[in-house]
């Protein structure tokens, strides 16, 4: 490759240093949704990306910043509008029509149109090239190769930068190499570029994305040591996240194991039902509030993971927020019975929660207290596939007045309900692409939303996890024991981002 220029005064995309590469292609091939997802950038403010041709307009600085420094500099060009066109006049500019055109002629195309009103979209896109800029190339294989991509590419050509094209397909299957017309685009562009990848922007993840950097450390060898160093610093900052994830997810579930919701009230005339109405309102606001704390918990894993224009409004485990009052949560997440007896037996009785017996003294069916409660509540209840909450009721001030304090549910499976659903965000999560601009909801289809992360995991990690819910649940952990349990989380998380499947 030829040398990067001299630091020129009038350079305004290079800078000595920064390894810089121009999103070059087509309008609407995807240049700002591949870079979108290689940046992680989810604001539509930042990255405009959009099914309207020519969203692009002018040349826009983004950087890949790691530790406060600049390490990349990606430039968002506007699209290709007349390639043909400009390669015809390119070709008449050659100093040598037998040789024909070089890198000079590029410069002198650019001088020549930079301020006239044709060649607009080229000469802007072609102004980082000519600083030095290397250039990723960006075609969907599933559009067949014609003239006018023969054309930027021939352009491309004359560049002096490193080169790299990026094959991203817009319809996933096409991602497959056999897919209609890939052969005839790495025919073409194995010619002109120094390297030709698959990048799918809706698609790639962590490792994705980190293969698309290493291949340009593959075809800069001006900057080979930077980019080494850069990719370094990508795993570690990876790494530190993953690391918070757990640290977060587990004081999710320490808090929310903690929950206790207490309703005042006075008998009055009729006890029973006074008492029926406050483990009602008790009810539905524990499992509002331990559905609000996992839906927190989600956003903060989204923020973590740079998807702060995506909330988790809307729970995975059901249509709304997580609904851990209904029976379909219950059935469908945490482990299976022979899987709760197996980490039982290894951990003693009441693996999943031993609620504190001074606190909580009695547990009571939810299905007895409600018995006489009209059909509205029993609906929002579910009968009797429902938990049992621990609860108690105690004497308050004056004569009748009563606490009733509502704990969590004494079934072993909710604390692994709790992690299940937290896990099938942080699946989500890591396998959205930045490149989505859509309503900005966290969703998941129902398929998604009912593969479940606990009951896959190795029993010796169950067994960690269970032991740790236990003391956790009775507030007697040690460092040690948070300490395994964070690192139980965390190694599934790693699971979750290297399985293929999603
Ligand atoms: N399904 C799918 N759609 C994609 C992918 N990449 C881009 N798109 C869609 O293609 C359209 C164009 O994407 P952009 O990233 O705006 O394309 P661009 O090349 O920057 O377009 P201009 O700036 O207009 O030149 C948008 O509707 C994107 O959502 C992809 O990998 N998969
Ligand atoms: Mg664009």
């Amino acid at each position: 490759m030829t040398q990067q220029p001299e630091n020129n005064a009038t350079a305004r995309w290079v800078t000595p240093g920064v390894p810089t590469f121009a999103v070059v292609g087509k309008v609407n091939m995807g240049k700002s949704a591949v870079l979108a997802t290689l940046l992680e950038e989810d604001d539509n403010a930042v990255i405009r990306i959009s099914s309207e041709p020519g969203e692009t307009t002018r040349c826009q600085c983004l950087r890949l910043e790691l530790d406060g420094d600049e390490r990349l500099r990606f430039i968002d060009t506007p699209g290709f509008q007349q390639p043909v066109e400009a390669l015809r006049v390119i070709r008449a500019l050659a100093d040598d029509p037998a040789r024909g055109p070089g890198p000079e002629t590029l410069v002198r195309f650019v001088e020549r149109y930079r301020d006239s009103a044709d060649f607009v979209d080229e000469c802007r896109l072609l102004e980082p090239l000519l600083e030095g800029a290397g250039v990723l190339y960006v075609v969907d294989p599933a559009v067949p190769v014609h003239d006018a991509f023969i054309a930027e590419i021939e352009i491309l050509r004359l560049s002096a930068g490193p080169r790299l094209a990026v094959l991203n397909p817009h319809n996933r299957r096409q991602a497959d190499h056999s897919a209609a017309y890939v052969d005839a685009w790495r025919s073409q562009l194995g010619q002109a570029f120094n390297l030709v990848r698959t990048f799918d922007a809706h698609a790639a993840r962590f490792a994705a994305r980190r293969d698309l950097l290493a291949a340009l450390n593959q075809i800069d060898e001006r900057d080979r040591d930077h980019l080494q160093a850069t990719l370094a610093l990508l795993d570690a900052e990876w790494a530190q996240r993953r690391e918070d994830a757990a640290e977060r997810i587990q004081a999710f579930l320490r808090a929310a194991l903690a929950v206790r919701e207490h309703v005042d009230y006075a008998d009055g005339e009729t006890p029973d039902a006074a008492r029926r109405q406050a483990v009602q309102t008790a009810t539905r606001r524990y499992y509002q509030r331990l559905s609000h704390m996992e839906r927190d918990a989600s956003n903060d894993l989204l923020d973590l993971y740079r998807h702060g224009h995506t909330r988790a409004a809307t729970g995975v485990a059901l249509d709304d927020d997580l609904d851990l009052a209904s029976d379909e949560t219950w059935r469908r997440l945490g482990l299976t019975r022979r899987q709760l007896a197996v980490v039982g037996a290894a951990v003693g009785a009441g693996a999943g929660l031993t609620v504190d017996a001074g606190a909580l003294g009695h547990t009571l069916g939810l299905g007895t207290l409600l018995g006489g409660v009209g059909g509205g509540a029993l609906a929002y209840f579910k009968g009797d596939a429902l938990p049992t909450l621990s609860l108690a009721i105690g004497r308050r001030g004056a004569v009748g007045g009563r606490r009733l304090t509502l704990g969590p549910p004494k079934n072993a499976n909710f604390a692994w309900i709790l992690l299940d659903s937290v896990l099938i965000r942080y699946r989500l999560i890591v396998n959205r692409s930045h490149a989505l601009r859509g309503d900005g909801t966290l969703a998941a289809t129902s398929e998604e939303a009912s593969e479940t992360v606990v009951k896959t995991l190795a029993s010796a990690r169950q067994k960690q996890l269970a032991r740790w819910f236990k003391n956790s649940a009775r507030g007697r952990c040690d460092d040690a024991q948070d300490t395994e349990a964070r690192q139980a989380i965390e190694a599934t998380l790693a699971e979750l981002e290297a399985d293929e499947r999603r």
